[in-house]
């Protein structure tokens, strides 16, 4: 009988406890939504995922659509059926992240060719991410938006040219 009520008044502190801390959760939820930063897009691969070593590439703006693929590796033919990228996902990139590991090799460069022929465009470790390719080109002037077929890791200053 004591410890029955023991555990009621235990359950009620709990309760009240719970009661207490549900308003301070939502008053933060709400504050950070009213920052504006809501994880999702690229914005949300880049910040769940940064520093694993990986590139990303995705069929729609903003991170939207199919994720084509993600690889800590190169792959010099995103059309042909080995590596990372395979098959459709050739000519059908229109957004990139870079969550790779700072230094060195730290870049993507990207082709509109397989074989990294055609020419490129780069996202830098700093650059994070390009949420839409539909005004970028290749240093070659030719449109980036549903091109891309092959990339590599590279340093920075490999790159004469980087998407935005
Ligand atoms: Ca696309
Ligand atoms: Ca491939
Ligand atoms: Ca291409």
């Amino acid at each position: 009988m004591i410890k029955r009520r023991i555990g009621v008044a235990t359950a009620a502190f709990g309760l009240a406890a719970l009661g207490l801390a549900l308003p301070g959760t939502a008053a933060q939820a709400a504050s950070e939504g009213a920052t504006g930063a809501p994880a999702a897009g690229c914005d949300g691969v880049w910040r769940a995922h940064q520093g694993d070593g990986n590139m990303w590439a995705f069929s729609g703006s903003d991170c939207s659509g199919t994720e084509l693929g993600r690889s800590p590796s190169w792959d010099s033919n995103w059309s042909n059926s080995s590596g990372p990228f395979q098959g459709d996902d050739n000519d059908r990139a229109t957004s990139l992240v870079n969550t790779g590991t700072q230094g060195g090799r730290d870049t993507v460069a990207f082709y509109l060719g397989s074989g990294y022929e055609g020419g490129h465009g780069c996202v830098t470790f700093g650059e994070k991410y390009v949420d839409n390719l539909d005004d970028d080109t290749f240093t070659t002037g030719v449109a980036a938006n549903n091109a891309i077929s092959s990339h590599q890791w590279v340093t920075a200053s490999a790159c004469s040219k980087f998407f935005h």
